[in-house]
């Protein structure tokens, strides 16, 4: 396994994925082809002021439509894996019983022109665009969503498995359950603690389902989840800042690191949530359904938080919206000054570093892949038609090099999906953010590769790059 490569090159382990990833709602539109039905993001993005300008994902970047063109342009890249959702009510439109047939043959048309390319698919179950008739039944707090997703996934998966043999389980299940239940600022747009809390458990339910149940379907497949993790650090060493940071590492990693990777529930974070909260409906054996065995982990990396105790106590409550995470009222979400993207987030590639090595000591062992890291920037193309975004190419560099430094470390990570192939929309903020290597222009829907998708097929192509400055940043 060679490592560097001479003076100035970054050369990764032979067979290191150089990926990117996309979400289905993000990007395929054609909501009403096939017998897709309703999602919780058609619903939500269709009610007035939850998504900025009333953008919906009615045609996003019409991959529905444009999908070989769009694995054209990925070969073009030099991918080597892609990393994509389903979006679960196009194969089950009411979110139980038997696959839509037109929608899972839109996934096996991409997935075949996936092969044909030699790209590898990397499959992801759930990236939060739930069956709108499930949420109407009651959603993630309901217990019964956990069973619906474990035999949504084991159909998918009996129907694909041979052909595709990365499956991941669930895309970010923190924000799922709680920007979607808690804090209301994603589908399905509720603000209940309670609810989010029992969301949480029933992702990760779900989660141990399925990766059960598809395994004794194994046919060589490979299963994990991917999380959105971050460094949390106390702003000074008074026991009130160590304190907040250990609460909110607690909700934000530890809740899901911890039952999926070491039997259980943080007892502290159980401990802060019990006095306000209701935790029966997590049953006995529920906790070792979570912990299956997992072949890999996904991790989703963007930036770190450095928080500060709040002039508020801590009061937080079923039914109240003030957040009981970063953002809360007895805590202070400190900025540094350091350089920020388009969705005013730090760049902080270090922490990138120490996520990966808490893993690798603390949860290990077990195969990394980093399946999301990218960031926003205003882009457009210039008089000359070219979209330059030296930010997001010293943005990718940073991080790419920590990545490289992860692995001399002696960590195992296996690949890189940069967030993301496309311009696409972005939650709640719409059509706003940028975080594609390719420009879209949305009403024509040109597709236009910025600098950084030359930075990164070059990279791919050649395994490696070059560091143009070295040691100024970590
Ligand atoms: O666009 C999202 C993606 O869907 C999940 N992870 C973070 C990205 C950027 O916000």
């Amino acid at each position: 396994m060679t490592i560097g490569d001479g003076a100035g090159v970054l050369r990764f382990p032979d067979g290191f994925g150089w990926g990117v990833a996309t979400a289905s709602y993000q990007i395929e539109g054609g909501v009403r082809e096939g017998g897709r039905g309703e999602s919780i993001w058609d619903r939500f993005a269709h009610t007035e002021g939850k998504v900025l300008g009333g953008d919906t994902g009615d045609v996003a970047c019409d991959h529905y439509h444009r999908y070989r063109e769009d694995v054209a342009l990925m070969a073009e890249l030099g991918v080597t894996h892609y990393r994509f959702s389903l979006a679960w009510p196009r194969l089950q439109p009411d979110g139980s019983g038997a696959l839509d047939a037109a929608g899972l043959d839109f996934y096996s048309r991409l997935i075949d022109e996936l092969l044909a390319a030699d790209i590898v698919p990397w499959v992801t179950l759930y990236h939060w665009d739930l069956p709108q008739r499930l949420e109407d039944a009651g959603g993630w707090p309901e217990r019964d969503t956990a069973h619906r997703f474990a035999e949504y996934a084991a159909r998918v998966h009996e129907a694909l498995a041979d052909r595709v043999r990365h499956w991941t389980t669930l895309n970010e299940p923190w924000c799922a359950a709680f920007l979607g239940y808690a804090e209301g600022r994603h589908a399905p747009g509720r603000q209940d603690h309670a609810a989010a809390f029992r969301a949480a458990h029933h992702l990760l339910l779900g989660h141990g389902l399925a990766v059960r149940d598809m395994r004794a379907n194994q046919r060589d497949s490979t299963f994990g989840i991917t999380l959105n993790l971050y460094p949390v650090d106390p702003a000074s060493d008074t026991e009130q800042d160590r304190d907040v940071a250990r609460r909110i590492d607690g909700l934000m990693n530890r809740l899901f690191l911890d039952p999926l990777l070491r039997g259980g529930y943080p007892t502290d974070v159980l401990g802060d949530v019990a006095p306000v909260l209701d935790t029966s409906h997590i049953r006995a054996d529920d906790e070792q359904i979570i912990g299956q065995p997992l072949d890999f982990l996904g991790v989703n990396y963007y930036t770190r938080h450095v928080v500060a105790a709040g002039p508020q106590p801590k009061v937080w409550s079923p039914g109240q919206p003030a957040s009981p995470w970063v953002g809360s009222s007895d805590m202070i979400n400190v900025k540094r000054g350091l350089p920020t993207t388009d969705m005013g987030w730090e760049v902080d590639p270090a922490g990138l570093h120490e996520v990966l090595t808490r893993l690798h000591r603390e949860y290990g062992p077990i195969p990394l892949h980093v399946t999301e890291n990218g960031a926003a920037y205003p882009d457009e193309p210039d008089s000359a038609g070219q979209v330059r975004d030296p930010d997001r190419v010293r943005y990718l560099e940073q991080h790419f090099r920590i990545a490289h430094q992860a692995i001399a470390d002696g960590i195992d990570l296996r690949g890189y999906f940069v967030w993301t192939l496309l311009d696409n929309f972005e939650w709640a903020w719409g059509y706003t953010k940028r975080f594609g290597l390719v420009h879209v222009d949305y009403p024509t829907q040109r597709r236009t590769p910025k600098d950084s998708a030359r930075w990164f097929a070059r990279a791919a192509r050649n395994n490696g790059f070059e560091v143009r400055e070295r040691n100024e940043d970590h």
